[in-house]
C-alpha cells in the first residue's frame, strides 16, 4: 500500500522556521549502538502484556511504501522522501485489545522519545526498515526506525529496540530537556513553555 503523507500535499509544504536540505543531515546522541538485521528485537509492551518481533517477524508483516517530508527542529527539513516498513497500526493491533494514551519509543543507543497515541497512529506513521529503496543506512537509524512525519523529526526514534504504550504521558530523551511533548511543525511545537 502507498501512503503519502498529508502535509506533503500542502500549498507550502515548509512549516514555520525551516529551511529546505538536499542531503539529510546526521543527527543523533553520538552512542554507536551495535545492531543490525541479525540481532534486531523490537518489544511491545502495554502494562503486562508483551509481544517481540525480530527482523524476519518484522518484514513479514503487510509492507507499506511511505512518501513523506522530514522536519528537524534545528530548522532543516528535507522534502520528499521514500520510505517501506510496516504501519504503526499493524504493530499496535498485535496487543489488541488495548486502549493506551501515550507511547514510549526507546532506541538501542539509549535514546527515547513520547508521543500522544494518535500521532504514533496516524496513518503516515510507521517502523520503517527500507529508505530509497534500499536498507536504511546504518547512520540514518538502520535497521529499523520509526517515522512519524507529522512530528518534528527527533519523534523519530533511530534504531528503534522498544515501544511502550501508556496510559500517563512520560517524557523521552529531549522532552526531559524542554522540548515539546507533542512537536508539531506547522504550529511550531518546538520547546514547551
Ligand atoms: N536513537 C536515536 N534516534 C534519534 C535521535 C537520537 O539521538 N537517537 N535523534 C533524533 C533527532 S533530534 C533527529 S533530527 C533525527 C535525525 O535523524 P537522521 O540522523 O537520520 O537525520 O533522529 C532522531 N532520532
Ligand atoms: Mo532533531
Amino acid at each position: 500500500m502507498k501512503i503519502i503523507s498529508p502535509d506533503t500535499k500542502r500549498i507550502n509544504r515548509l512549516p514555520p522556521g525551516q529551511y529546505e536540505v538536499d542531503e539529510i543531515p546526521v543527527l543523533d546522541l553520538g552512542n554507536k549502538p551495535n545492531i543490525n538485521k541479525n540481532n534486531f528485537k523490537l518489544e511491545l509492551s502495554y502494562n503486562d502484556k508483551k509481544t517481540v518481533l525480530d527482523f524476519n517477524n518484522l518484514t513479514s508483516l503487510p509492507e507499506v511504501d511511505l512518501y513523506c517530508d522530514l522536519h528537524c527542529v534545528t530548522t532543516w527539513s528535507k522534502l520528499g522522501t521514500n520510505w517501506k516498513g510496516v504501519s504503526t497500526k499493524t504493530v499496535y493491533d498485535l496487543l489488541t485489545p488495548i486502549s493506551a494514551k501515550f507511547v514510549l519509543a526507546y532506541s538501542y543507543d539509549g535514546y527515547s522519545t513520547n508521543m500522544p497515541i494518535d500521532y504514533f497512529l496516524k496513518e503516515d506513521s510507521i517502523i520503517g526498515y527500507s529508505y530509497e529503496g534500499k536498507d536504511i543506512p546504518y547512520h540514518y537509524g538502520g535497521p529499523v526506525r520509526l517515522l512519524i512525519p507529522s512530528l518534528y523529526y527527533w519523534k523519530s526514534a533511530k534504531w528503534l529496540s522498544k515501544i511502550e504504550f501508556i496510559d500517563e504521558d512520560k517524557r523521552g530523551y529531549w522532552e526531559e530537556r524542554g522540548y515539546h511533548d507533542i512537536g508539531d511543525p506547522f504550529l511550531e511545537q518546538r520547546r514547551r513553555l
